[in-house]
């Protein structure tokens, strides 16, 4: 019998962790269905998205890994999505630990370790960070250097 992975996600700015989890979850079963959040229903649940959803679309359809990908347009479709795919599991990262339970009338619900110190919040934040230093002392900061190198030649 044909053992069917479902999983959802926003892979916004996509790392790491946003390719260790689906590789993690297609030693699971043989079938590996992606939900990616469009960017409708990132507007419903506030959440700012650098990337549309098209390419982030696309980049998950082609890990090697992934078998179908599918747009995520509400909270409410996992139900349906797990009877139409005839699902067996549904995986997340433990950061929704718990949340998706009640799904267990339905499938097998298991919840992955994340990959640590990687997060694209933490990216944004280093970026404003980054972004948001005066060009002068990035300057300033490469003359210091510059300096150094020579007395160190
Ligand atoms: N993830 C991970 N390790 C990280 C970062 C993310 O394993 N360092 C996992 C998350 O736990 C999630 C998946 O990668 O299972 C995608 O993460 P996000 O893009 O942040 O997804 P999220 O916004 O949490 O969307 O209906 C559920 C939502 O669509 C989930």
């Amino acid at each position: 019998m044909k053992k069917t992975i479902l999983t959802y996600g926003t892979f916004d700015m996509f790392h790491i962790g946003h390719l260790k989890l689906p590789q993690r979850l297609a030693e699971l079963g043989d079938e590996l269905i992606v939900a990616v959040s469009t960017d409708e229903f990132n507007q419903v649940k506030n959440k700012t998205v650098l990337i549309p959803y098209d390419q982030r679309a696309e980049i998950v359809a082609n890990i090697s890994c992934v078998d179908r990908v599918i747009p995520e347009n509400d909270w409410e479709q996992k139900v349906k999505d797990i009877k139409k795919y005839d699902v067996d599991v549904f995986a997340m990262g433990n950061d929704w630990e718990g949340k998706f339970d009640f799904l267990k009338e339905h499938c097998e619900v298991v919840y992955l370790e994340r990959t640590k110190d990687i997060s694209t919040t933490q990216l944004k934040k280093s970026l404003t960070n980054f972004l948001s230093i005066p060009k002068e002392d990035i300057l300033n900061a490469f003359k210091v250097i510059e300096t150094l190198r020579k007395d160190f030649e």
